[in-house]
């Protein structure tokens, strides 16, 4: 049975990776697995049928036999449980990768998308300049304690893992707004992220998808 996963029809940013379905192309592409991709209009994400495969009406969801998931932090971990590569075979290491991964999401992500709500949907409310020094200097906050951790380390913990995916994901998001590129070793981690060649391939794929 083949993977299938959903990605929007027509992505907003035209195919810039941003969208989350290209985290789960990644790890589908580090494991190896090959898959398919069903568009998502806006209209028919609120629809019963995809309802029923996330309950939030949103992309992206993975469909495999008989299971049906959301949420890119559990299919990636998904992904990675059931194929070498994005987990480490030892308990302690493995579980810290897991940790890793729940960091992008819970402790990292939420100022990102903070500030990305800031400039795109907030800009014209009357406060919204006196209010965004604050919102930047949130997520300037935690990359300087990710920054911290990461030092001269290649990866998060030893070798590349579904934590990094999770968490190189997450951080691209800030590059256009230039907060990336202070801090120096977090850039040059990202781009190493970025040119794996699992990546490249997803990166690609996603790409030919919104200019088909
Ligand atoms: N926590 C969920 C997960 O990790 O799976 C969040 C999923 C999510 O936010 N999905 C978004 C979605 O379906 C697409 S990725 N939104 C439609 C809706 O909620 O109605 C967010 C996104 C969209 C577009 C860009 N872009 O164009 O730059 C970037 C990120």
């Amino acid at each position: 049975m083949t993977i299938t996963i959903t990605a929007f029809d027509r992505s907003p940013d035209g195919g810039k990776g941003l969208a989350r379905d290209t985290r789960v192309r990644w790890a589908l592409e580090e494991a190896g697995l090959p898959y398919e991709v069903r568009p998502v209009t806006f209209e028919a994400l609120k629809q019963p049928s995809h309802l029923a495969r996330n309950p939030f009406g949103q992309i992206p969801t993975y469909e495999d036999g008989g299971l049906t998931l959301f949420e890119t932090g559990s299919i990636v971990l998904h992904i990675a449980e059931g194929h070498a590569g994005l987990l480490p075979a030892q308990a302690a290491p493995r579980a810290r990768a897991i940790s890793w991964m729940f960091a992008a999401v819970n402790t990292i992500e939420p100022p990102i998308l903070e500030l990305a709500n800031a400039r795109l949907l907030e800009r014209d409310q009357p406060w919204s300049r006196e209010r965004m020094p604050l919102v930047e200097e949130r997520v300037r906050g935690r990359l300087r304690q990710l920054s911290a951790w990461l030092g001269d380390r290649e990866w998060l913990d030893g070798t590349f893992s579904a934590g990094d995916l999770m968490m190189v994901s997450v951080l691209l998001r800030l590059r256009a707004s230039g907060i990336l590129d202070e801090f120096r070793n977090l850039a040059a981690y990202v781009a190493r992220g970025e040119a794996r060649p699992a990546y490249q391939r997803a990166f690609v794929s996603q790409a030919a998808f919104n200019n088909r």
